[in-house]
């Protein structure tokens, strides 16, 4: 994966209040090239593997339940410098800590409930991809 690449989700209370279209908006016009997307539901395992550096957390056990309690949308994402680039339009973790202009001003309810996903190192960004996207598919 080139360092060019990020990968995100838009996290399941976000899907069920229609937010998708919302969103993709808004990384796009933040100069993000889509990559790779898809629409799937991860079980409490798989989301409890992808969350696994976070096992030791107070709040892991919520985390799983609000991770697989419906559809994700799974993208990989290009821009120059994107998971930096990505982790500034997306904002802070807890909503009531995220700048204005960003996705998660706009769009989450909680810390918790933070509508995306953006991966925090290049390292993980690849792994991420490759947990939700074959190499086998032409992106
Ligand atoms: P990040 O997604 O902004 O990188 P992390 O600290 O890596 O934040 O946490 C991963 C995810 O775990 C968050 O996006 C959020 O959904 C959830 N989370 C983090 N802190 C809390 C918390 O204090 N309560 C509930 N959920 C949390």
């Amino acid at each position: 994966m080139p360092n060019n690449r990020t990968y995100s989700m838009v996290k399941p209370h976000a899907v069920a209040d229609n937010h998708v279209g919302g969103i993709l908006k808004m990384i796009e016009e933040g100069g993000f090239r889509i990559v790779a997307l898809k629409k799937t539901q991860l079980t409490a395992a798989q989301a409890g593997k992808f969350y696994e550096v976070h096992a030791e957390r107070p709040f892991y056990g919520e985390l799983c339940q609000m991770m697989s309690e419906g559809p994700i949308v799974a993208m990989i994402l290009e821009k120059e410098n994107a998971v930096a680039d990505f982790r500034a339009l997306i904002g802070s973790t807890d909503p009531a800590e995220a700048a204005e202009g960003t996705v998660r001003k706009a769009y989450a309810k909680s810390k918790g409930e933070n509508a995306v996903h953006g991966s925090d190192s290049d390292e993980n960004a690849a792994i991420e991809s490759a947990f939700f996207f074959s190499g086998l598919e032409r992106y």
